[in-house]
Parts: structure tokens; C-alpha cells; sequence
């Protein structure tokens, strides 16, 4: 399949390492002029732009976290005047005031160009009729991706997400190629038309870009399997770009990073320190072309590994691994480490359940309890009691097997679990509210 731009995703990596070098020197010395906090914390560490004088050096920088971004709500970390930012998104996150970006024309244009790039690798082409099913809004999810799929030169059906009797229609009626959404909401569109008995592998649809939200392998092969296309990953985030960040491409073998735009770190998520090439750790992301909304080694709280190996499609720039948790999102449960996508992986697995669930954690006295709820196919719910028992136990070993906990399990009718046409929520952490 083509590489959008082949002069930059398939270019050098030494020549890459020099133009990376450049770009963080122009950066660090942008924002240390243009952004007065910046100014301030590196004074405090005692390091000015020209000690930049190597990727390495980057590491000399100090870290940029969400509060920091909290605390100059809401321009405060803009290094462009309001009169040359011509979009502002922002990110709403679960507590206190949202995380306000802003982009010059030049964002803008780098924006589309990155989305293009992820866009193509997936296969899309001037002939295929896109179906953005992702927010428009504030969210970057739609207005990010649309300007990249225009760019293309593919056919954007501007649909935003929710109504999903109207988006089956449309896709039946456009002849959709490619659907563009969170995986949660590609799931809800194929289950509201098998219900409607609409046929959606005998459609047009060969497609899904996908992203915004973690999903495993298991529920890429169900996606794929249910509306019959290729689906790939794609990651970002509000606070370095949107979506454009990095991408699948046909192989569907990691998210190929748009390296020339940003500098990728990975590193431990205690000490701060790098850990080695493939191993995993916290992603750190530090935008190398930014002009309104440059954050130096910004903390995503991703947890990722990258693999600098050349991928057959001849994209030079490296893969991460699909983000599948982040170190904000991990529950201690009785002193247990527990990622959701640990659970999710396991249900996935079994045969009858549905890909709907919901994990619960409450506190019963001075103990943690854990429920899983699944939904599952009408034919698990059985008349023979013994059968739903025997069902209910091997999901609790099987959870157990992975978790190391007893997790109370519920089975729901299918369509119990709250549908979103945006990201799903997994988890109910009932402690927090005491
Ligand atoms: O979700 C940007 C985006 C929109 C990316 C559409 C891809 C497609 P935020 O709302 O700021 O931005 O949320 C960013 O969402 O730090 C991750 O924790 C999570 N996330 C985004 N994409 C993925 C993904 C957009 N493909 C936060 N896999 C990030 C796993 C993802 N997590």
C-alpha cells in the first residue's frame, strides 16, 4: 500500500536522529522565549536552550505533567498569541477544569498532514467514502481526523457519533468504505445492526481506522470479524496533537509514530529513568513542530514499548505497542495490581461472552470487592441452573488465573451494559467516592 509521505516515514534514522536534534533545540528555545512557566522551570533547573546538544540532552528537561497544564487554565501554556491561533480544542478528563490546546494555520497543516499519513497506512485512498463516526467538537477526535481523510482526497461523510440507526442508513446508502470511530462504538454500530438485521459484511465497508480508547487484540478480531474489514489502532492525545500521533499500518504489527513531529521516550513510571528498547514504560511525548501548544516531555501516563525495527510496509519510523493501559488506570484491589485489559482479555477469550462488560470495585467493610459484569449470548442463559453455575466458575478461574483474585461474576442479558458512541467506560470504582 502507499506510504503517504515517503520522504519522512521511510527517511534515515540518522538522518532522522539529525532532524529530531534541530527540532527540539528550535522547540526548547521557542518555548523558553514564548511560555513564561517554561522560562521559570528551567531556570530553576539550571539548564538554557543551547544545552541541548544532543537527543540525549533531552533528558536534562524537566517532565510536563497534567497539573501543569491545569494550573495556567486556560492560555497559560500557549506559546502564540490568541490573534495567531486560529482552533482550540480541549480535553475533558474525569476531574477539575478540562486541559484547553490551541493550533496556529501551521498546526493545523501539520495536524492534517499526520493524519493523512495514518489515514493512508491504513489503506485509504481518494477512492474510498469515509464514514467519521468519532465526536465533532471539542474532542480531537473528529475534526482531527477529517481534515487528514480530506487531504487524502477520500470522500468524508462528516457523520459525528451517536444516531446509530442514521449511521447504518448512511452506510448503506453511501456506500461506505471506511468507518472511523472509537472501537466501543464500532462494537455498538455492528450489534444495532445485526439487530436490525442489516448485513454489514455484505456492504461496501472494508475498512476501520479506530482509536481514541484502549482495545485489545481480542476485540480487534471480534470487530473484525463482525463487520468484516481490517481494523487498525491509531493513538493520541489532546495535549500533544490529537489523533496523528501514530498509527497501524496493513500489518497491524504496533502504531508506526510520526517521529519526525515528536520525540517518543519510554520510561519508568517511578524513577523517570529510560528503561531499555522493548521494554515497557510510560510513554513521553515532547512535539517537535508545535508553534501554539509546545509541552516539553509531556507525561501521557501510557504505558507502551517501541520496537526501532523496520516494519515490512518500509515505514522507517518506529512502532508502539498498543496501549492497553495506562499507570493512572491500574487498581490495587485487596494490595492485587489489576489493569481492566487484563479482565477484558480474559473475557474475550471465552465463547459466549459478549464484548460488554463493566468492572465494579466497592468496599465491603474494610475489604475490597470485585464484580465483573458480562453480558452473554441468549443461549449461556440456560434453564438448567447447573449450567449457568458451571459458566459462572469457569470465568471466575479463568480470571483468577490471571488476576490472582476471586472476582464476583454477573451475568447480564445482552444489552444491559450502557452503549457509548464515544469512549466506553469500563470501570466503576465505587472506593473513590467514600
Ligand atoms: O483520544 C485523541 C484521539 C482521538 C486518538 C481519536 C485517536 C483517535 P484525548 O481525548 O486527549 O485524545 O485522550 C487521550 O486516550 O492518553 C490514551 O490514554 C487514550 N487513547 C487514545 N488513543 C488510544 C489508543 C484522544 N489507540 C488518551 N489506544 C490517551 C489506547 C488510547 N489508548
Amino acid at each position: 500500500m502507499p506510504i503517504w509521505n515517503p520522504e519522512y516515514e521511510s527517511m534515515d534514522r540518522e538522518a532522522l536522529a539529525k532532524l529530531q536534534l534541530r527540532r527540539l533545540q528550535s522547540t526548547v528555545a521557542w518555548v523558553y522565549e514564548r511560555v513564561p512557566y517554561y522560562k521559570e522551570v528551567l531556570d530553576a533547573s539550571g539548564v538554557k536552550p543551547k544545552d541541548i546538544r544532543s537527543l540525549a540532552d533531552v533528558r536534562l528537561l524537566p517532565f510536563t505533567d497534567k497539573t501543569a497544564l491545569r494550573d495556567t487554565y486556560p492560555y497559560g501554556m500557549f506559546a502564540v498569541d490568541l490573534e495567531q491561533v486560529v482552533r482550540v480544542h480541549s480535553s475533558s478528563g474525569t476531574t477539575g477544569k478540562p486541559i484547553v490546546v490551541g493550533y496556529t494555520k501551521g498546526d493545523l497543516n501539520t495536524w492534517t498532514e499526520l493524519t493523512a499519513r495514518i489515514a493512508s497506512a491504513a489503506g485509504v485512498t481518494s477512492k474510498d467514502r469515509v464514514q467519521l463516526a468519532f465526536l465533532y467538537g471539542m474532542f480531537t477526535g473528529g475534526w482531527g481526523m477529517h481534515y487528514g481523510i480530506e487531504r487524502v482526497g477520500a470522500t468524508v461523510f462528516p457523520a459525528g457519533s451517536g444516531n446509530t440507526e442514521r449511521q447504518l442508513l448512511m452506510m448503506q446508502d453511501f456506500g461506505t468504505t471506511v468507518l472511523v470511530c472509537t472501537p466501543s462504538y464500532a462494537l455498538y454500530i455492528a450489534e444495532v445492526a445485526e439487530k436490525s438485521g442489516i448485513d454489514i459484511k455484505s456492504l461496501p465497508l472494508r475498512v476501520g481506522l479506530f482509536g481514541g480508547e484502549p482495545s485489545g487484540e481480542g476485540m480487534r478480531e471480534e470487530i473484525e470479524k463482525r463487520l468484516g474489514i481490517l481494523a487498525t489502532d491509531n493513538y493520541g492525545l489532546s495535549e500533544v496533537m490529537g489523533p496523528g500521533v501514530s498509527g497501524e499500518c496493513e500489518y497491524q504489527c504496533g502504531l508506526h509514530m510520526n517521529e519526525d513531529h515528536f520525540l517518543f521516550e519510554v520510561v519508568d513510571p517511578q524513577t523517570g529513568e529510560p528503561v531499555l528498547e522493548g521494554e515497557e514504560g510510560e510513554l513521553i511525548i515532547t512535539p517537535l513542530t508545535k508553534e501554539a501548544f509546545p509541552v516539553l516531555r509531556y507525561r501521557t501516563h501510557d504505558l507502551t514499548t517501541i520496537d526501532t525495527t523496520v516494519c515490512e510496509c518500509g515505514r522507517t519510523m518506529a512502532r508502539m505497542r498498543k496501549v492497553r493501559a495506562r499507570t493512572d488506570d491500574m487498581l490495587i484491589i485487596r494490595g492485587v495490581n489489576v489493569f481492566p485489559s487484563q479482565i477484558e482479555d480474559v473475557l474475550v477469550a471465552i465463547e459466549g461472552i459478549e464484548p460488554h462488560y463493566l468492572i465494579i470495585v466497592d468496599r465491603k467493610g474494610s475489604m475490597d470487592d470485585l464484580e465483573v459484569q458480562i453480558e452473554v449470548a441468549e443461549e449461556i442463559f440456560s434453564d438448567v441452573m447447573a449450567d449457568m453455575v458451571a459458566f459462572i466458575k469457569l470465568v471466575t478461574e479463568r480470571l483468577f488465573s490471571v488476576i490472582g483474585l476471586h472476582a464476583k461474576v454477573r451475568l447480564v442479558e445482552p444489552g444491559t451494559i450502557e452503549r457509548t458512541a464515544g469512549k466506553a467506560r469500563r470501570v466503576i470504582d465505587k472506593r473513590q467516592t467514600d
